[in-house]
């Protein structure tokens, strides 16, 4: 195997196999795991990179389980354990929709007591307070707990959401699927095994997802690539994932001492080789939360298409030592894309154009 022989696979279009997409993660020439990269994007979207206005709302940070990674958790009890009451929650996405945003991203910890019908009243007062605001919610081991707390068959608990207003579920909770290093990571989480299931389940009952993949912590970089075969297996059956998101581990206040997070290099790597080897989920969105709006501008020359968003408020990576800022503008996201000599296009949820006045906020 060589970077030669992977590229002109890439270049005709062929789909890449789990070995060639190890190579390409192990390959010291990052520049030139880019520019295929790079290429494969552009035949897929041009300079077109999406953006979206959006609000991140965490309505709670109680959760039963205790992810080793996770700086936002905390124990029913604990001091600066918080759980928002519809009224919060409304008033947020009012604020949301006035800011001209087209979407809230909705999800929290795993809430020992809630029942079913606080989220399902939670999705009815988003849709009251901020009429038009695509409601993107819960995780798939979100809607799994729900399912447990109730004691109610997955398939209708997905059902009554997806009633009360749920259109569609971000990608949080597969982390890594390798049971390895997810009983270190996370024990009494889902496992990768059920994650799929509930995104499968997810897809055929006609809703979106994304899917994330949680990097640069205790997986092997053959953890990292079977992670992603796991997703394209799934997307060949299901097509439900819009984007993938890579979300690199931010190493402050948790529980994995001494495991430092992943560096420029390795993460610039990694989009590039999910955008070559997912060739069936259209979009590798960069969280800029994460990886730093300054990586996260670079990295739409390796691969990446999408940025989130404006986000508003962020808890969970900044908890953990993301240093980026809280928020940003739907001008700063413009500017960044252009910067990076691209087209911004503003999209909803479901990756729609959308076309606003000029001078729109
Ligand atoms: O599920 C937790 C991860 C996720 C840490 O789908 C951490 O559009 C890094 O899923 N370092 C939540 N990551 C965020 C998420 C997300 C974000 C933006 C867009 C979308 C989307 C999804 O954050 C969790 C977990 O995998 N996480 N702790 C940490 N220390």
């Amino acid at each position: 195997m060589s970077l030669p022989e992977i590229a002109a696979k890439v270049d005709a279009g062929m789909r890449l196999g789990e070995a060639e997409a190890g190579f390409l993660l192990q390959c010291p020439d990052l520049l030139a795991v880019g520019r295929l990269a790079a290429l494969a994007n552009h035949r897929m979207h041009g300079n077109r990179v999406y953006f979206n206005v959006n609000r991140h709302i965490n309505y709670t940070n109680l959760c039963v389980n205790r992810c080793a990674f996770c700086a936002f958790r905390r124990d029913e009890g604990d001091v600066d354990g918080y759980s928002l009451d519809l009224e919060e929650v409304a008033a947020r996405a009012a604020a949301a929709a006035a800011a001209g945003a087209t979407e809230v991203h909705v999800v929290g910890g795993l809430h020992p007591h809630l029942p079913l019908e606080f989220y399902e009243e939670m999705l009815r007062t988003i849709h009251k307070s901020g009429p038009g605001l695509h409601i993107k919610a819960f995780t798939a081991v979100e809607l799994a707990h729900f399912a447990t707390v109730a004691q109610l068959p997955l398939e209708e608990v997905i059902d009554r959401l997806r009633a009360a207003g749920l259109q569609s579920l971000p990608g949080g909770g597969a982390e890594i699927f390798a049971e390895r290093a997810r009983l270190q990571l996370c024990p009494e989480k889902i496992s990768g095994d059920r994650w799929l299931e509930v995104m499968g389940m997810v897809h055929r009952s006609g809703l979106r997802s994304n899917a994330t993949m949680l990097f640069g912590h205790l997986e092997t970089p053959a953890e990292r690539i079977g992670h992603m075969a796991r997703l394209r297996a799934l997307q060949d059956e299901t097509g439900g994932f819009q984007a993938f998101v890579a979300l690199p581990f931010q190493d402050r206040a948790t529980r994995l001492d001494g495991v430092r997070g992943p560096g420029g290099v390795d993460i610039l790597k990694t989009l590039a080789v999910a955008r070559l080897f997912l060739d069936n989920i259209p979009h590798i969105k960069a969280y800029w939360v994460m990886l730093g709006v300054k990586l996260a501008q670079v990295s739409l020359a390796f691969g990446v298409n999408d940025l989130d968003g404006t986000v508003v408020e962020e808890q969970i990576g900044h908890r953990a030592g993301a240093v980026s800022p809280q928020a940003l503008s739907r001008e700063g996201l413009v500017r960044l894309i252009r910067k990076a000599g691209r087209i911004p296009v503003e999209r909803d949820s479901l990756y729609r154009e959308l076309k606003r006045e000029p001078d729109a906020c």
